[in-house]
């Protein structure tokens, strides 16, 4: 990415993270907004209530998974609202009739649906059973597409915001087994154009969300300077000790579990749309190891920090600013190796 001029007063403290979370109308204030453009993954191994506490007191959002009894998932968004803090939850295709009230009479603040492939006729049925019984007052996501048809199907349905991806998790291996999904950066390109379009048309802002493969600092940044508004991390947020994995010892190295939703581990049949076969046929996910980083909080603040610092060198005070300031260039190969420490021996 090219840098703009960078202002005197382009430092790190003016920099803003705040970014819609769900639609709105031209010319009007967003009615969710994040702090910070990004979220975690409705995961088992990442959005336990130990973790989305502790992300919530940092003034991010996590998205409790609902690959579990009703009841558990709810009890885990009361425990995050009984200490005042935001939270969001996933819900799936099958038993939404009977998990979005009681997610709701828990207190959630924001839900989103946890499917492989969103361009399909369940997440209508979802969204349909939301606008029928809360109206606009549930705030729900839908997703996942990668294409602008299928952008359009999920914002036509009425979806608050849209995320991005099909296949890109460090966890998932749907295109390896079925062929299905496109590289991330495609795909979000793709797709806020789409949006961009839709907005022309119809005048109602969608917020998207870049979900699978986002890793590094520099994945999140390259996301939002494509046009994503936030991104939903899953491996990055499991590294931590506030994740529900255990934690491993491998030759003297301490890991967390990090398993995908479409392992056998996580038997997260409702995510694939089996049918109702209630088991997966194949896996789509694996199970898998990250080496443990520690505490969530000097993480999560570095992050902050350096998105707020590409923001500075680009000249932008706001994420607006940023994507529209953002000159995205192709990298060669030999530019990819000179982009990290070469030709000397690192000392650690
Ligand atoms: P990552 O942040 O680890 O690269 O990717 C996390 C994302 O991968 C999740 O938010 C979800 O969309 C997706 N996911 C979760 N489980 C699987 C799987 O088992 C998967 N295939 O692809």
């Amino acid at each position: 990415m090219l840098p703009g001029l960078t202002k005197r007063t382009n430092v790190p403290d003016n920099a803003c993270l705040k970014t819609p979370l769900v639609k709105f109308k031209k010319g009007a204030e967003p009615p969710m907004s994040l702090d910070m453009p990004f979220v975690s993954a409705m995961m088992q191994s990442v959005s336990g209530e130990k973790l989305a506490i502790d992300l919530a007191r940092q003034g991010g959002l996590a998205f409790i998974y609902c690959s579990q009894a009703i009841d558990k998932q709810a009890k885990m968004v009361q425990a995050v609202k009984a200490q005042k803090l935001r939270v969001g939850a996933a819900v799936n295709t099958r038993d939404f009739k009977e998990r979005i009230p009681a997610l709701v009479s828990a207190g959630v603040d924001v839900l989103c649906i946890d499917s492989s492939d969103g361009y399909s006729e369940w997440q209508k049925d979802v969204l349909d059973f939301v606008r029928k019984n809360y109206g606009e007052s549930v705030k729900i996501g839908a997703g996942n597409v990668v294409s602008e048809d299928g952008f359009r199907f999920l914002a036509d349905n009425g979806a608050d915001f849209i995320k991005v991806g099909i296949g890109g998790g460090s966890i998932c291996i749907t295109r390896e087994q079925k062929a299905i999904g496109l590289g991330q950066a495609t795909a979000v390109k793709d797709v806020v154009a789409a949006r961009e379009r839709y907005f022309k048309e119809k005048g109602i802002y969608i917020p998207l969300c870049s979900d699978g493969g986002i890793v590094y600092d520099n994945h999140i940044i390259m996301a939002l300077a494509f046009g994503a508004d936030f991104v939903m991390m899953g491996r990055y947020f499991a590294r931590f000790n506030q994740a529900p994995g255990k934690l491993v010892n491998r030759d003297g190295k301490q890991y967390k579990e990090y398993w995908g939703e479409g392992s056998n581990r996580a038997k997260n049949w409702q995510r694939y749309d089996s049918d109702d076969v209630k088991k997966q046929a194949f896996e789509e996910g694996v199970n898998a190891l990250v080496p443990c980083a520690g505490d969530l909080e000097p993480y999560v603040q570095q992050t902050l920090y350096k998105i707020k610092s590409t923001m500075c060198n680009l000249g932008s005070t706001t994420l607006k600013e940023f994507k529209t300031n953002a000159r995205i260039v192709p990298v060669s190969s030999v530019g990819i190796l000179e982009g990290g420490a070469h030709d000397v021996l690192q000392v650690k």
